[in-house]
């Protein structure tokens, strides 16, 4: 159960905030993996870009008072709290930054756009499309009244896969036929490995699906701009009872007979092909039993005038083949994506010094400041997350009917 009350800490908030700039006051549920991520793109934003917000670390929430305390000082958030519902009602927090399992995404986000905040919520949206549609719902709402609400797809933000957008955008492809996708990494390879939150149906709403698949379904639909109509799928759970060892585990699992081992109730591995409206043929795959792949996010589309390829364990660069050179002198070239006139590059580094993982949350972040600053919607919204999810769905259907090819419903 969460705990009450404030939990006084020494760091300072401001992370570029200065008197000719309003602040923005974030306030953020979680502090694991994403919760460091977020930190360091709220961090940053404000001194790489010239933003119209100054970003403050106002104060971060988590259930467990000291580790709470520690990740408000290692990350530079100026208080902590140990409820959610203290932390959105606070009268300095303007945004409310979402990082926990997909389990409480839906509560806390509705609570705090009722409480008059900004949101942004950590991909998957949800865990089930009602879900999605209630925050769709309540975000479309919470427009008019001026608060933003955006869905955390980071990987639109590395500056090689905006730039593959803007290709795209620009015909560069010409009418495209295959979008190849896949999401590979290989941490559940070991078969003891324990069972974590993201193992249990209950709190992940699905396995390799939701973690890696939605991330590929949102590139796949943010670069082609279309959405899919429909897919045909098979998961796979290839290790069903995991042990219940160390923190990660407490209390979440449905222990078996000997109580040393729970059911892993998520799949481990989706495959699925899918159909653009336009006509082009996609493919994807998400696992977590890719072995020797760690995080290695691929992206090839074929058009009629040329390939755009992405590997995001190289994520400088982009391959790009111009279909309409002579043959004899023709092939793939790599596309080094520092240059100042690419997305993102503008605040960075001089040409060649490169970007990595960390980058996509300060870029996220100075995307999210622009939309509040102006009281436009963001991209991506949550219909864009809502429209994942209908995928997501479609995708479980179409695997519990084994691949049978199962049409999605457009987002209203
Ligand atoms: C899973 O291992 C994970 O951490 C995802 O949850 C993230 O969304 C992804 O970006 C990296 O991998």
């Amino acid at each position: 159960a969460a705990g009450t009350g404030t939990v006084a800490t020494g760091a300072a908030a401001a992370a570029g905030a200065t008197a000719s700039r309003p602040p923005l006051r974030v306030g953020m549920v979680g502090y694991a993996f994403m919760g460091a991520a977020h930190s360091q793109g709220w961090r940053t934003a404000g001194r790489v870009f010239d933003l119209p917000l100054a970003p403050e670390l106002a104060a971060i929430c988590g259930r467990d008072a000291d580790a709470v305390r520690a990740a408000a000082d290692r990350h530079g958030w100026a208080a902590a709290e140990t409820d959610w519902r203290a932390l959105i009602t606070r009268d300095d927090v303007d945004l409310v930054d979402i990082c926990t399992p997909g389990d409480s995404h839906a509560e806390i986000a509705l609570a705090a756009l009722a409480a008059g905040k900004h949101v942004l919520c950590e991909k998957p949206l949800a865990n089930t499309v009602a879900e999605a549609e209630a925050m769709t719902r309540a975000a479309e709402r919470a427009l008019a009244r001026g608060q933003i609400a955006m869905a955390g797809f980071n990987y639109r933000r590395v500056p090689a896969t905006a730039l593959a957008r803007r290709m795209v955008a620009e015909g560069r492809l010409g009418r495209l036929r295959h979008v190849r996708v896949a999401y590979l990494q290989d941490w559940l390879v070991d078969p003891e490995a324990p069972l974590t939150w993201r193992l249990r149906r209950e709190q992940a709403g699905s396995g390799a699906l939701g973690d890696l698949g939605a991330h590929i379904v949102d590139l796949a639909q943010y670069l082609t701009g279309e959405h899919l109509a429909g897919v045909s799928a098979l998961t796979e759970t290839f290790v069903r009872e995991r042990p219940l060892t160390g923190g990660a585990a407490r209390g979440l699992s449905a222990v078996s007979a000997d109580g040393t081992t729970g059911r892993v109730t998520v799949d481990d591995a989706a495959v699925f092909t899918g159909r653009f409206p336009s006509g082009a043929l996609a493919t994807f795959e998400a696992t977590r039993y890719a072995t020797g792949r760690k995080n290695a996010l691929r992206i090839e589309l074929n058009g009629e005038r040329g390939s755009l390829a992405f590997d995001l364990e190289r994520l400088n660069e982009l391959s790009y083949h111009d279909a309409t050179e002579p043959d004899s002198h023709n092939g793939f070239r790599r596309i080094l994506v520092t240059e100042p006139d690419h997305p993102y590059l503008d605040g960075w580094w001089p040409p060649g010094h490169g970007l990595g993982y960390e980058h996509t949350f300060v870029h996220q972040a100075r995307d999210l400041v622009h939309a509040v600053a102006a009281g436009r919607s963001p991209e991506p919204s949550f219909a864009d997350g809502l429209q994942v999810q209908r995928v997501l769905a479609a995708v479980e259907e179409s695997a519990g009917k084994n691949a049978v090819y199962t049409p999605i419903t457009a987002v209203p």
